[in-house]
């Protein structure tokens, strides 16, 4: 049995995640997991909560709350949507736990054994009334190019001006208002990735296969200009984990922590002494340590290609710089934007479907089956409600559940519920005389073969088109074979007809739970073949229910999305979130 490791990106606290986050890494990440668990392996997939950084503090404090409890009520949010969306999460940890405290200093510490850190003095703004510095973000004035009264420290939101805190006019403190500004000294610690350029691209250019969107990315920031630049890892925030060296303090560096996306990666692996701590697992080491058996273990990375750069360069220096032997990373999936209705999903805007609010309108098979099969895997790809109207109606409701809804139904009216005997089908001897099954064997033959090696590759809409072309294929085969025809003539034939057509349920059921994992379980519920396992061959996976098992008719797998609905969701989406 393969060991398989997957982390997807972890999203930030601050807020419900849109569906452009959730199909940029959580979705995809859970197809894999759930494709790789359904064929046998053993997989540890963990997700978490990001929960440091100014972002976290800025949301806690509109919120009104504490940042510790602000995080930990989202955190419970999140955690529930992730559920509903049937994310199979192993653990969904926080990178705020004191597993991620621990290991983070522990880093810092080595890396600075290492001589990897440095200390640098900066200028930077200081609040006298906050008793802070204060980062960009925190920071409002006028425009010095347009005027604007609300420019932000970092960036005019009006003229898009790229700024410096000093620029602005008349600056003042966002948390208090205050104008009592002043520019003081502080000091940072700063990774010094510069003096581990070759290692890092020695790496890099040794993984096999990955895909150019990454490579072409981390290349782009290893060479470019300068070549890769030291990085600031500490700031002046109250939230976040203490700058300290390993255990002990590291004089000149109280009240500051680390930067966010210093120790957010390190959660990857927090996260799985989280998942044992809480009583989940027996031993996090033989996943992260290659000392310690983790050397068996393939670990895939899905993250949105922003995140690109900190995977293969700032974790990998954080890592490599350790010295220590920590699994690095094997395979790095990473994915284009989607795009929302004409124009881009926003956060801040409160633009697009978030994700409470489409398993408030539908359940979450719907969705995985539309985003996954629209995954912007090559390019960015774009919901459209049309789009999503049709994906759904099209695929799972003509194809999918109208296979499942006539064959148990045609059934039903003419054997009752239960799997009719009679003749043989095409699966059980070769020699049968149904051609029309003989074909649709073959053609299951080969997608099944083409699905896996699309899944094996995380290809996930080639994955996706398989997978449609064999239910389309089984509806295919009910025009041909047409048993209500052959009933009439020979019904000894159309029971061996049903057979097989009964038997690809399960056979649909199997494949499909990585994607759309309620509706195929309870298509093995409704046909009592729960124990189904992912098909060896056709020909077993199609001779599973024999003659005599009984079966209940499912329930309306899918309802088809009217009309009506995607108007009333296209003006509902159209405008602000509340
Ligand atoms: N939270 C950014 C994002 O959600 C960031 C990912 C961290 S992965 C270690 O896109
Ligand atoms: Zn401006």
């Amino acid at each position: 049995m393969a060991r398989h490791l997957i982390t997807s990106a972890i999203p930030y606290i601050n807020g419900i995640k849109h569906l452009g986050n959730l199909v940029g890494s959580q979705l995809p990440a859970d197809l894999y997991a759930r494709y790789l668990r359904g064929r046998g392996n053993e997989v540890l997939f963990l997700c978490a909560t990001d929960e440091h950084g100014t972002p976290a503090e800025l949301a806690a404090a509109k919120a009104g709350k504490p940042v510790a409890e602000y995080c930990a009520e989202m955190h419970a949010v999140q955690s529930e949507i992730a559920d509903g969306f049937r994310l199979s999460f192993d653990h969904f940890g926080r990178s705020s736990s004191d597993q991620n405290h621990r290991l983070t200093q522990h880093f810092a510490a080595r890396l600075a054994d290492a001589d990897l850190i440095r200390e640098v003095s900066e200028t930077q703004m200081y609040s006298k009334a906050d008793g802070r510095f204060l980062p960009d973000r925190y920071i409002e004035g006028t425009c010095p190019n347009c005027g604007f009264d609300s420019a932000r420290g970092d960036q005019c939101d009006n003229c898009t001006k790229q700024l410096d805190p000093v620029d602005l006019i008349n600056p003042h403190s966002t948390i208090s208002g205050s104008t009592d500004l002043e520019m003081r000294e502080t000091k940072h610690l700063y990774l010094r990735q510069s003096q581990m350029k070759d290692q890092l691209e020695e790496w890099i250019d040794t993984r096999e296969g990955w895909p150019v969107l990454t490579t072409s990315i981390a290349k782009k920031w290893l060479n470019d200009g300068d070549g890769l630049q030291d990085r600031g890892i500490t700031r002046d925030l109250d939230w976040g984990i203490p700058v300290k060296r390993g255990e002990s303090d590291w004089p000149g560096m109280e009240g500051k922590v680390f930067y966010v996306w210093f120790d957010a990666p390190i959660e990857y692996i927090a996260c799985a002494q989280e998942w044992v701590d809480a009583g989940k697992g027996a031993d996090w080491e033989r996943w992260w340590r290659t000392d310690k058996g983790a050397d068996d273990v393939t670990y895939t990375q899905f993250m949105g290609k922003d995140n690109v750069p900190f995977h293969t360069l700032s974790f990998p220096a954080t890592i490599l710089g350790s010295g220590e032997p920590w699994k690095l990373v094997d395979y790095i999936k990473s994915f284009n934007y989607l795009n929302y209705d004409g124009g881009q999903f926003s956060t801040s805007r409160g633009r697009g479907v978030f994700m409470d609010q489409a398993l408030e309108i539908l359940p979450a098979d719907y969705w995985r089956w539309w985003l996954l099969s629209h995954v912007p895997e090559t390019s960015d790809s774009e919901f459209t409600w049309e789009s999503f109207q049709s994906g759904v109606n099209k695929d799972l409701a003509d194809v999918l559940g109208n296979f499942v809804s006539r064959v148990t139904k045609f059934c039903r009216s003419k054997f009752g519920e239960v799997v009719p005997e009679g003749g043989t089908t095409a699966a059980e001897d070769r020699n049968s005389t149904d051609a029309s099954a003989h074909w649709l064997f073959h053609e299951l033959q080969e997608r099944l073969e083409a699905y896996e090696n699309h899944m094996d590759q995380i290809e996930i809409r080639k994955a996706a088109n398989e997978l449609r072309a064999m239910w389309v294929a089984g509806n295919e085969y009910l025009q041909k074979a047409a048993p209500w025809s052959t009933f009439k003539t020979d019904p000894e034939a159309a029971a061996a007809q049903i057979r097989f057509a009964l038997n690809l349920i399960p056979f649909y059921a199997v494949l499909s739970a990585p994607f759309i994992p309620d509706a195929a379980a309870r298509m093995l519920v409704d046909m009592k073949a729960d124990d189904c396992a992912w098909p060896a061959t056709v020909d077993e996976a199609l001779t599973q229910l024999k003659a005599g098992h009984a079966f209940t008719v499912p329930d309306v797998l899918f309802a088809k999305i009217t009309d009506e609905q995607r108007e009333d969701w296209q003006q509902r989406f159209a405008g602000k979130r509340d």
